[in-house]
């Protein structure tokens, strides 16, 4: 039993069907049915992020915030904070997930000082360990907000004024200590500043060398506490910044390759991040796993006519059911689906929270069917794998094992003379099955 009633009307959510018209129950996620051999609780491992669902007030750059949050009164205090938890654990239990994730600043108010940060940190700890402990529900991930206070303007790992990348080094020592105190299953950098607005004004070599030594520190540290938590870096290509440093998948990983970092970190794919980089959430998640760095995802969408981060729940089957496709073939424990999504402010009452993640949980379930149905029968494979058939010749073989260089194979072409005909990509073809699964699922 959770220990608030911030939710009187609403009993615990239950699965009852795709036929169901009960908009506080789950029609397609049915936490202990059985796909590809696991539950879908531990395919999907859901996960509510605390910043928007219990610190999003609505407000937006043309007005202040909607919400109505009768259990927040709204004070910086620790005790408000103490409960706000609480109350978030009432959420979590009701809802049916798994897991949450925060930053530090999220769950407990910044103080004058960082001692003082620092210990209300460690006030909340104790509410959530405790809450964790009586609900079940577990840590997805900590992470520090280094871009929220004034001080972090120039960026944290990456900015030009030492003492507020010492101040950095601290807050994440901080962050990791709990994260770890509360059992999280891995550690996020966003990269929140780390980036710049103009390059006439930045060093951008010593920036990234800087960067880099930040995160062989936090590797340091989590061997000395005995963290064995995935460390994850989460692409974005801008906002706050014109230029951030952690652009994509691409960049991230050439990054991770050129500070001696590959060993230690994987990637969190956020669907509104892939968009904002001119990517799809496919790509972006196929680059990070062909190399063996998918770590989690960020789930959410943007909106086709707005280009910033809009931070939606995910409701397109489509997108679910491509992104399920890719989680599938490379797995994502210790990683989870965490919605890192908002209610728009015109959505302002409690339930609609409720309304907002049951439709995400569906969304996703769904996804997790009909990707898992295409891959039972190869419907997408067979067509790629005879695609490239040319290459399982004896030839191609020898070429992929690095066996030929460019003489034999000009030897072999002034022989042939021309190569011999493409074949069809079948797109359109490919296109329609995915749409037939989408019927018949
Ligand atoms: C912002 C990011 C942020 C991270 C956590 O765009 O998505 O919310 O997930 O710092
Ligand atoms: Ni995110
Ligand atoms: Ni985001």
């Amino acid at each position: 039993m959770s220990t608030t009633n911030a939710f009187p009307e609403i009993n615990k959510i239950q699965y009852e069907g795709p036929g169901s018209d009960n908009p506080l129950a789950f029609r397609w996620y049915n936490p202990d049915e059985i796909v590809e051999g696991k539950t879908m609780k531990e395919h999907l491992r859901f996960t509510v992020c605390y910043w928007h669902t219990f610190r999003g007030t609505g407000a937006d750059p043309f007005g202040s915030g909607t919400m109505v949050r009768p259990w927040d009164d709204g004070s910086n205090s620790v005790e408000n904070a103490c409960n706000r938890a609480r109350v978030a654990f009432e959420f979590f239990e009701k809802l049916d997930v798994p897991y949450y994730a925060f930053h530090d600043r999220d769950v407990a108010p910044e103080g004058d000082t960082l001692r003082e940060s620092n210990a209300h940190l460690d006030a909340v700890a104790d509410v959530l360990e405790a809450e964790q402990n009586r609900s079940g529900v577990k840590l997805l991930w900590g992470t520090a907000n280094m871009f929220s206070h004034p001080r972090f303007m120039h960026g944290a790992a990456t900015t030009c004024n030492l003492d507020v990348y010492t101040y950095a080094a601290a807050q994440v020592k901080k962050a990791m200590e709990i994260t770890h105190r509360l059992g999280g299953e891995n550690y996020v950098f966003w990269g929140g500043r780390e980036g710049y607005q103009s390059i006439y004004n930045t060093d951008m070599k010593r920036e990234l060398d800087h960067l880099g030594q930040f995160f062989h520190m936090a590797v340091d540290y989590a061997k000395e506490i005995g963290f064995t938590g995935q460390f994850l870096i989460e692409p974005k290509p801008k906002e706050p910044t014109k230029h951030q440093y952690d652009s994509d998948a691409a960049a991230c990983l050439n990054f991770l390759r050129a500070y001696d970092l590959m060993d230690h970190f994987k990637l969190n794919i956020e669907t509104n991040h892939a968009t904002l980089a001119g990517h799809s959430m496919m790509h972006e998640l196929e680059y990070a796993g062909m190399q063996g760095a998918l770590g989690s995802i960020d789930a959410n969408t943007g909106d086709l006519l707005l280009g910033w981060d809009t931070d939606q729940f995910p409701t397109d089957y489509y997108l679910t059911t491509q992104t399920m496709l890719v989680l599938l073939k490379y797995g994502l424990a210790p990683g989870g689906v965490n919605f890192d999504a908002k209610v728009r402010r015109e959505s302002f009452e409690p339930v609609d929270l409720f309304y907002a993640h049951i439709g995400g949980m569906d969304a996703f379930a769904r996804g997790l069917k009909i990707a898992a149905a295409i891959r039972a029968d190869k419907a997408i494979d067979s067509i790629v794998t005879e695609r490239y058939q040319s290459w399982d010749s004896d030839l191609g073989q020898k070429i992929e094992n690095g066996q030929v260089g460019l003489a034999d194979l000009e030897a072999l072409m002034l022989e042939k003379g021309e190569a011999s005909g493409n074949k069809s990509g079948r797109q359109e073809l490919l296109e329609n099955i995915v749409n037939r699964y989408l019927d018949q699922t």
